[in-house]
């Protein structure tokens, strides 16, 4: 087995976005292009000689030949060990949870996250250094830049290696030991919750409905839910995981996982509904007929924290992204805990997490984690709910209900324009940026513009800047519009707009969140210029 240089030209589109390399599968098949770019990371993370890494991905189309591929070039360029999951498969938080475990050098997932998959779907990956997370902007912006300049790539002629049973095999000097993806999860899920305390609820006949959506967290989900904590058989849909995940969209909001909504709102409807995404580290949390926004759930869970024994002695602080509503900050600010704003990107919470200033975080985006790891975490946040459903007993929708009477309802809502032709979008955020100057001071009907700006964002720990995270339309009472540009959308541009407004007076948390919002909407449509400017007069989702 000889080790090959081989001769490559660079690809000019390899800038990882908000989360890792996302592209259509084919574009992952042509010659050269996974290999580039993993040749990239490797020039840019300079692991010893010798170095472990961890390997897994979501199970989608491609996974397989990615792994048998990135093992080889492992092998090539000086790794001594790989550990990967058991059929190359480890949801991206066990990943996190495995690269922390056994202090490996980082590790490489694979995961298009909640885009579809399938020959005509989605790939991606990214690299997680050695506390778990994942690579913050510098070393991304260095891989960027090796894969502008990469003349070769390294590469083990070797055959593939099993990756279905557990054990050790060799390739080259390196060994390849696989295993099982669950475990080490579960161990860590089972030293943060009170699975006694949850057993028993699940055992008085509360009732439980997790929507795997055919995505990675199925087996996760059977062993942790159904096998450790006693829920019923069957509690578990959609557990098998699948290349194309069924045909369907494994993101869970209201728009893509249907099938568990129509239980949660249907007659009979189990006490608690969940979904989680592709690659399993998204949330999403219901309660009979009763939608609990990401945003509520990060404040929800810090409100709550202390009933949970891996929290129990409380929280250091906590971080949302941006566009996420500022529930958090007022559960932080009866805590008396520090409040951390950062661009959306999980990336962004590593360095916060690493130096001890939050143990919390969570974006609108359906993410929720703490410090347990450095990704955000689906069935983490799902057995956080269930551990303080245990300690409560009261319903979902009540425990959300007296929240918003603590600490008043920051009512919230995204609005998604997908597919949009890149320079139409581009041309929105331009108008609005051309317009800073014409708003600041504005009144539209009973909101007064109090400023706007492009976020900027300098990182308290590294000092390190990120500019261009968003453009925000912030009133004079606290409500904001939010306009950003998707970074993991894989086609043409995705255009979000985020809806903010606090609402103190119990009376009016009755409101249904786009009543609410309406006034704010319109106000959104007419500065942006949206719909003469896409031609666009409807959302293609709404969260
Ligand atoms: C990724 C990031 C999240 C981000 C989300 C949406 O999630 O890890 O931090 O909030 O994308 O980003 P954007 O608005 O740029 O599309 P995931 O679950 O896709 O890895």
């Amino acid at each position: 087995m000889g080790i090959r240089s081989i001769s490559t030209q660079p690809f000019s589109d390899q800038k990882p976005g908000t989360s890792g390399l996302r592209k259509k599968v084919s574009v992952f098949q042509e010659p050269r292009y996974l290999e580039n770019f993993v040749q990239s990371i490797f020039d840019s993370i300079a692991a010893p000689q010798g170095a472990t890494l961890v390997l897994g991905g979501d199970g989608r189309y491609y996974n397989r030949e990615a792994i048998q591929i990135i093992l080889k070039m492992a092998a090539a360029n000086g790794f001594g060990k790989v550990l990967v999951g058991r059929g190359g498969i480890l949801s991206t938080p066990a990943a996190s949870c495995v690269i922390r475990k056994y202090q490996t050098f980082g590790g490489i997932i694979l995961s298009a996250s909640h885009n579809p998959g399938g020959p005509d779907g989605d790939f991606g990956i990214k690299y997680n250094s050695s506390n778990g997370g994942p690579a913050t902007e510098t070393v991304t912006e260095a891989i960027f830049a090796k894969s502008k300049a990469i003349q070769a790539y390294r590469m083990l002629d070797a055959g593939d290696v099993p990756l279905d049973a557990l054990g050790e095999s060799t390739l080259g000097d390196m060994t390849v030991q696989v295993i099982d993806p669950v475990t080490d999860y579960a161990e860590l899920m089972q030293s943060l919750f009170d699975f006694s305390a949850i057993h028993n609820l699940l055992a008085g006949g509360f009732r439980i409905k997790f929507d795997a959506m055919h995505a990675v967290n199925g087996p996760y989900a059977k062993e942790i839910l159904e096998h450790r904590l006693g829920a019923p058989a069957g509690s578990v849909i959609n557990g098998l995981p699948l290349p194309d995940f069924g045909g369907g969209h494994p993101d869970p909001n209201l728009t893509y996982a249907h099938e568990l909504v129509e239980i949660m709102y249907g007659t009979d409807a189990p006490d608690f509904g969940a979904a989680s995404d592709g690659d399993g580290d998204r949330n999403m949390i219901l309660g009979q007929r009763f939608f609990v926004t990401p945003s509520d759930s990060l404040a929800l869970l810090a409100a709550n924290a202390t009933l949970v024994p891996g929290y129990k002695n409380g929280l250091a602080g906590i971080a949302r992204s941006m566009p996420t509503s500022a529930a958090a900050d007022r559960v932080a600010q009866a805590l008396n805990i520090p409040c951390y704003e950062t661009p959306t990107g999980w990336k962004f919470f590593g360095n916060l997490m690493d130096a001890g200033k939050v143990t919390l975080c969570g974006e609108e985006s359906f993410g929720t984690g703490s410090n347990h790891v450095r990704e955000k975490d689906g069935l983490w946040a799902v057995l956080f709910w269930l551990n303080i459903l245990a300690a409560r007993r009261h319903p979902v929708e009540s425990i959300v209900r007296e929240h918003w009477t603590r600490f008043g309802r920051n009512f919230y809502s995204r609005y998604d324009y997908e597919g949009l032709p890149t320079e139409a979008a581009q041309g929105v955020m331009q108008h609005l940026k051309d317009s800073f100057a014409t708003l600041t001071g504005a009144q539209f009907g009973k909101y007064a513009v109090k400023l706007c700006d492009d976020f900027s964002y300098t990182d308290p720990v590294d000092g390190s800047v990120s500019n261009g995270q968003g453009v925000r339309i912030i009133f004079t009472d606290g409500s904001r519009i939010i306009f950003r540009l998707s970074g993991t959308g894989t086609e043409g541009a995705t255009l979000r707009i985020y809806l903010e407004a606090f609402e103190a007076d119990t009376a009016r948390h009755q409101l249904d969140a786009q009543v609410a919002l309406a006034e704010l909407i319109q106000i959104a449509l007419q500065i942006s210029e949206l719909k003469q400017r896409t031609g666009r007069n409807q959302p293609t989702v709404i969260t």
